[in-house]
């Protein structure tokens, strides 16, 4: 018995050696989330306190960019510290432990197990809800290894409470159930939201993880993703008026290439065209704010309760979005497109190591995210990813970088955000220049100006040199294109050159 015993402690002890003096790191996503967020002035009301007394305590970044405008594949991107073009999952599937090259790699929080660290989940941080080991495989699965995304899963979140029908009227596309947004649930009981029981979920965790290892806390909103259901008094803080409206140009895309249309050519979120028809623009809108400030004071509550436990001074908190989300901008909802609106997301830290009060405008990447908490944390190093460590920034935010922040939607669309200028490069070669400087809102597209011919070269020569097609089974947002005959195919159908645009 005593021998047992004695290799139990050993067991343990070695096991918590290591990572003894290590900091604690939470991470906390946000879905849909676009830079409609108080310090970072994308749009003039928005209030999110909480996220910005984080960004105040350490150092935020105003030109953080996702490297792909949708779920999986930014998700994937991050988790796995390799860009959509390498990893060639673009699309909402396949989930990439499905694909032999990726169905072993080691994610970051495994990365972070790996040293010794406990670690939990909860709510939406992978695109679909991965639960630990202790669950069977799925169907035609049998005799495949289990992965073991987290030591710990938690409450999904999601939704939470939904009303018996929709609120807004049938949409175009099949009037599909996630498009719908207003007051709900009407009782102002937050607590039966999902977004509440993963902030709840994360609480406890901090409570109560294991003392004797540092832990990696991962809490995913699902919030602002539609359907944004808020209940009343999310709403109360913003104006009922057409004040709330963000800056639209009217033909907008009359100078943007034909092909812009293509990647995200036929989807569920309505077009500009529908919410005003429909009378629905300013609730969306303010619908999408109030989520916004709900998830806000649920990340408060699970920072708050890192200030008032032991882990209040060796916990590195880390929050960001996955990618944005247009309401109204470019004659569009939703996401899937390469401008700003659509890839700009918020991108906080603070903690040991981050020097606090600070802001930086200089271009940089979800990407860095993986490496950068390597080297916060002094764990070991990995030569195989892709991303490059903040930590310079995060110690001092004037450090330059030398390169623009990517974003990838589908093989050969590619969107390169250097300080001043965006540049999108689309896969039939038509192309889309910004002076993000004079034109914030992305209004002129200057490409075809030959005054700017040596600043789309710079800019040329950062797209993706491996950019993979998109790996077998991949489907949902997908988008194919074919030089040699110039064909494109959006989820299984050729768009031919003379299709209308949907709307
Ligand atoms: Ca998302
Ligand atoms: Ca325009």
């Amino acid at each position: 018995m005593k021998n047992i015993m004695t290799y139990c402690v050993l067991a343990i002890a070695s096991s918590s050696v290591y990572a003894a003096d290590k900091p604690n790191i939470l991470f906390i996503a946000i879905d849909d989330q676009n830079d409609w967020i108080g310090h970072l002035d994308g749009h003039p009301l928005a209030k999110t306190p909480h996220i910005d007394a984080l960004a105040k305590r350490g150092t935020t970044f105003t030109n953080a960019h996702c490297q792909a405008p949708l779920c999986n594949p930014s998700r994937t991107s991050l988790m796995l510290g390799l860009r959509p073009t390498t990893t060639g999952i673009y699309g909402l599937s396949p989930w990439f432990r499905t694909v032999p090259e990726w169905s072993n790699r080691v994610t970051l929080p495994q990365h972070f197990a790996n040293q010794g660290y406990y670690t939990a989940s909860t709510g939406k941080i992978y695109h679909g809800f991965r639960r630990n080991a202790k669950k069977q495989p799925r169907k035609g699965q049998a005799g495949q290894p289990i992965q073991t995304e987290f030591e710990v899963t938690g409450k999904f979140g999601g939704v939470g409470t939904k009303p018996p029908k929709k609120l807004i009227p049938e949409t175009p596309m099949g009037n599909h159930p996630l498009m719908d947004w207003g007051v709900w649930p009407l009782d102002n009981d937050d607590t039966q939201k999902g977004d509440y029981q993963v902030a709840s979920w994360t609480v406890e965790q901090i409570q109560n993880v294991p003392k004797d290892r540092p832990f990696f806390l991962a809490a995913g909103f699902f919030l602002p993703h539609v359907p944004c259901y808020a209940t009343q008094k999310w709403f109360d803080l913003y104006p009922d008026d057409d004040s709330v409206l963000p800056p639209i140009l009217k033909d907008d895309r009359a100078d943007t290439p034909r092909f812009s249309w293509y990647i995200h050519w036929s989807l569920p979120e309505p077009r500009l065209k529908w919410v005003r028809e429909n009378n629905e623009w300013r609730n969306l809108v303010r619908s999408y704010l109030a989520c916004t400030s709900f998830v806000d004071a649920q990340i408060g509550r699970i920072v708050s309760a890192v200030e008032q436990s032991d882990f209040a001074d060796n916990t590195i908190i880390v929050v960001w979005g996955d990618h944005g989300w247009h309401l109204g901008e470019k004659d569009i909802t939703g996401k899937n497109t390469l401008w700003d609106r659509g890839t700009k997301v918020p991108l906080v830290f603070a903690g040991p190591g981050v020097t606090p009060q600070q802001t930086c405008g200089q271009p940089v990447e979800l990407l860095d995210i993986y490496p950068t908490l390597i080297d916060l944390a002094g764990v070991p190093p990995r030569s195989d990813l892709e991303g490059i460590s903040l930590v310079p920034q995060l110690k001092n935010a004037a450090t330059t970088r030398t390169r623009p922040a990517i974003t990838s939607h589908n093989q050969g669309n590619h969107g390169i955000r250097s300080e001043r200028w965006r540049y999108i490069h689309y896969a039939d070669g038509s192309e889309e220049l910004y002076d993000m400087h004079a034109d914030p809102n992305e209004w002129k597209n200057l490409a075809h100006l030959p005054k700017h011919a040596s600043v789309i070269e710079q800019h040329r020569k950062w797209l993706p040199t491996i950019d993979r097609e998109l790996v077998p089974d991949s489907a949902a947002r997908v988008l194919t294109y074919d030089k040699e005959t110039d064909t494109a195919v959006w989820e299984g159908t050729t768009i031919k050159r003379s299709d209308p645009i949907p709307d």
